[in-house]
């Protein structure tokens, strides 16, 4: 069945939604066009944000949402071989009914944390408070977390620390054409926000420094005066180098630091033995570099440093974030026009995502769960009592070790495809295949559903109204564009009917996104990310609204810390001394090489929606390893030769290219693929002690040349 899209509202002049793939969150129009959609994706001449432009996966994203394999109808699996056996369609009527009664009998023999819920960041704000709620009110269960767990939860413990709140980018992105010295460590943005590539440039063209900071060249360090190929796991000790200089040249800023900072002692004390002869030593990067950034950055007049996944997916990246937030903070680069630190946020609603309750530690509006103050405020917008708001959870990856360790027997996943994003994914298979209960509702049929026992049909982004809050912290509108195809249902409703069925069907009354958003906005006023003055007619009429925003007549908050006031109690920031950490894993004579991870600019995460679209697709068929010229004469690696990559978890042949400049020590794969293809097969589950980030982007590998048959 393919599932032809018809226009929501078939009056409408013009269809207007956003890419549902990167934080951008760039605006689009749909047009009419005699192709097999029916439509095409145009950039929208309306949103304020990289206005009239689009990336290939922008342009390209109707591809997936009316593809063939597209998911219409509810099913159920028959027999009981996973994976593998087959899948049977059924009603609504008995998929909640039969979903419901095995909840129901679970929990009746094994207690109500034995069921889970795994939520998503691609999904808007609504359906991201819904799915905490749920678990909290509906399945009265302790576990739920998300994909974000992955993602920005380094970033955001790491801000949490510093600056008492995790808004994000601190500066919206205007800021970054203001500033005059810009520091991209561990992140690939014109690959992964390429949207956000004019705002660079145009810094550039007013005279800016580019710094990038990445063990391989990128599209991204095209773009840079300077480009620091840095062994993966090195950025605390490269950061303690610049703070050296800018400490002992007396380069920072005293007036900004006395007055706002806590810490700077700390400092000192961390980076005292880090003078660039010694970083050097340890890094390879000349001293002379490292003096003239640690300059270069402290003098300029504005400046702005952005992190991403690099250097956050390890479990030291609390660490090596707060080291980067300290070079603003020293500097004084905060607060003011083209001045900032920002930990660029991935996916859709990466932001709006980890704000309003999937996260096992939080309440909306980014409270805590074991605060007394916010149990009883999110008590009370649900109707319920403070008490029976159930504990704190786990993360994301140990949902997983409870299911192992069999505490917990049933999973809900909505958003996500963890078998294929997991560190270490054969545990996460051996977990999947325990559960009594897998539900997965998505788009298609994923490599996690293959274990699921009901498979669901969600809405894509561009069948469900609701509001998502992007890069920045704009929480903006967007509408619902396309019916949804066959008896696809939008995800929120499909929450609400659960609910019904679990008997807590009172607490799940919406009309529509709309009265979801009244009450999210409810929950979190008052809190961190407070959403309280927002109401979908304010948003709609100023094209989206920065949080916080804590009364209706507040113009909401672009630039963070204007005033210099922190959200600690004392007001102030706080400056960490950073001693440089161990990964998880070194290189060994078994396992000589680095393997690190990420992503192409053609595709998209797990994969379900880019492998699905041809114009992708033919980019990028398959993942290719990158390594250094050296590597493959070690080897004799020769032409059609494929590489195996063999780590402590597993191994795995796929191809190779040669790629020059890329750090000798490092292998690069991408992850965008299933099956045999996934590299995490050979990814580290090692969690940092706070964030419980895996080490996605480290690990030991040893590499083998194999020839063709
Ligand atoms: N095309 C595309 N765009 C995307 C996504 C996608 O899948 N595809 N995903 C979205 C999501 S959810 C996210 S989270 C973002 C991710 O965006 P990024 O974090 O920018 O992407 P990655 O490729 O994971 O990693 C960035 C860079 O870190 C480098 N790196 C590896 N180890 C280290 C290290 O130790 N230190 C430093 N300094 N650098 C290191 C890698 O070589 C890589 O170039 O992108 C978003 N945008
Ligand atoms: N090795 C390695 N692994 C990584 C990373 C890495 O850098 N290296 N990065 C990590 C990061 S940063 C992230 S964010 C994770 C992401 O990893 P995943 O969570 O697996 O990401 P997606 O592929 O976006 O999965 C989203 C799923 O939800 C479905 N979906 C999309 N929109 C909707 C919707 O509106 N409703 C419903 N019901 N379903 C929808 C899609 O079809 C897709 O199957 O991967 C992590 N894994
Ligand atoms: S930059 Fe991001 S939001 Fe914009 S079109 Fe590309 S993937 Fe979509
Ligand atoms: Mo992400």
């Amino acid at each position: 069945m393919s599932a032809l899209p018809i226009a929501a509202d078939p009056t409408a002049t013009r269809i207007s939604s956003h890419c549902c793939f990167c934080s951008m969150q760039c605006g689009i129009e749909l047009l009419p066009e005699d192709n097999a959609a029916g439509f095409e994706i145009k950039p929208s001449p309306d949103f304020p944000v990289a206005t009239g432009r689009l990336c290939q996966k922008g342009l390209n994203a109707l591809g997936h949402t009316v593809h063939e394999e597209r998911l219409l109808v509810p099913q159920r699996r028959v027999g009981s071989a996973l994976p593998g056996s087959t899948w049977q369609q059924t009603s609504w009527e008995d998929a909640l009914d039969g979903i419901a009664s095995s909840i129901l009998s679970i929990q009746e023999q094994h207690g109500r944390d034995a069921v889970s819920v795994f939520g998503g960041g691609s999904l808007t704000n609504e359906v991201c408070y819904l799915l905490g709620k749920f678990t909290r009110v509906a399945l009265r269960s302790k576990y739920v977390d998300y994909n974000g767990r992955y993602c920005m939860s380094s970033a955001a413990a790491a801000q949490m620390r510093a600056f008492g709140i995790d808004r994000g980018m601190n500066v919206p992105l205007d800021d970054l054409m203001m500033a005059n010295y810009i520091i991209l460590a561990g992140t690939n943005i014109a690959e992964c926000q390429p949207t956000m590539v004019p705002y660079l440039m145009a810094a550039k063209k007013r005279g800016a420094i580019i710094v990038t900071i990445d063990p391989r060249p990128t599209m991204t360090s095209k773009l840079a005066d300077i480009h620091v190929n840095l062994q993966p796991g090195f950025d605390s000790v490269f950061v303690n180098g610049l703070l050296h200089v800018i400490l002992n040249e007396n380069l920072f800023d005293q007036a900004y630091v006395d007055a706002h900072t806590t810490g700077i002692e700390e400092v000192r004390e961390s980076v005292r033995d880090f003078s660039p002869d010694t970083v050097s030593g340890y890094t390879g990067i000349p001293k002379e570099v490292i003096r003239t950034i640690a300059r270069g950055f402290a003098r300029a007049e504005t400046g702005v440093v952005l992190t991403a996944r690099g250097l956050e997916q390890q479990i030291n990246g609390v660490e090596h974030t707060l080291n980067y937030i300290n070079l603003c903070l020293l500097t004084g680069k905060m607060g003011r026009p083209g001045c900032g630190f920002g930990p660029v946020t991935g996916q859709a609603n990466g932001q709006g995502g980890r704000e309003h309750g999937q996260k096992a530690d939080q309440l909306p509006g980014y409270r805590m769960i074991d605060d007394p103050e916010a149990r009883r405020h999110v008590a009370a917008v649900w109707g319920i009592e403070p008490e029976e708001i159930p504990g704190k959870g786990v993360s994301a990856y140990e949902l997983f070790d409870r299911i192992l360790d069999g505490e917990i027997k049933a999973m809900i996943v909505l958003g996500s495809n963890p078998l294929v994003s997991s560190p270490n994914n054969s545990r996460v298979e051996e977990a999947l295949r325990k559960l009594e209960l897998l539900v997965v509702v998505d788009l298609f049929e994923t490599e996690t559903a293959a274990y699921a026992h009901w498979l669901l049909p969600g809405s894509t982004f561009l069948e469900a109204e609701g509001t998502l809050t992007n890069l920045e912290g704009r929480v903006f509108h967007r509408p619902r564009a396309l019916k949804t195809p066959g008896e696809v249902m939008e995800d929120y409703k499909l929450i609400a009917a659960l609910a019904e069925r679990l008997g807590r069907g009172a607490y799940f009354q919406y009309e529509s996104p709309e009265a979801v958003f009244d009450e999210l906005s409810r929950a979190s006023a008052g809190g961190k990310a407070d959403y309280g003055g927002m109401s979908y007619s304010r948003i709609k009429e100023k094209k989206g609204l920065f949080w916080p925003c804590p009364s209706p007549d507040h113009p909401g908050t672009p630039r963070m810390f204007e005033n210099g006031v922190y959200y600690h109690p004392n007001g102030r920031a706080k400056l960490h001394g950073i001693t440089p950490k161990k990964p998880a894993e070194t290189t060994s004579s078994e396992y000589p090489y680095i393997l690190t991870t990420g992503r192409l600019g053609n595709h998209y995460l797990s994969g379900t929606q880019t492998r699905r679209t041809a114009a992708l697709m033919k980019k990028a068929p398959v993942p290719v390893a990158e390594i250094h010229p050296s590597a493959a004469e070690k080897l004799l690696l020769r032409p059609g030769d494929r590489l195996r990559l063999t780590t402590r978890r597993g191994t795995m042949v796929i191809d190779v290219k040669v790629v020059q400049d890329i750090h000798p020590t490092t292998v690069f794969v991408p992850f965008h693929w299933g099956g045999d293809l996934a590299i995490n097969k050979l990814t580290n589950d090692a969690l940092h002690p706070i964030s419980r980030m895996p080490e996605f982007k480290l690990c030991a590998v040893r590499l083998a040349r194999e020839a063709p048959p």
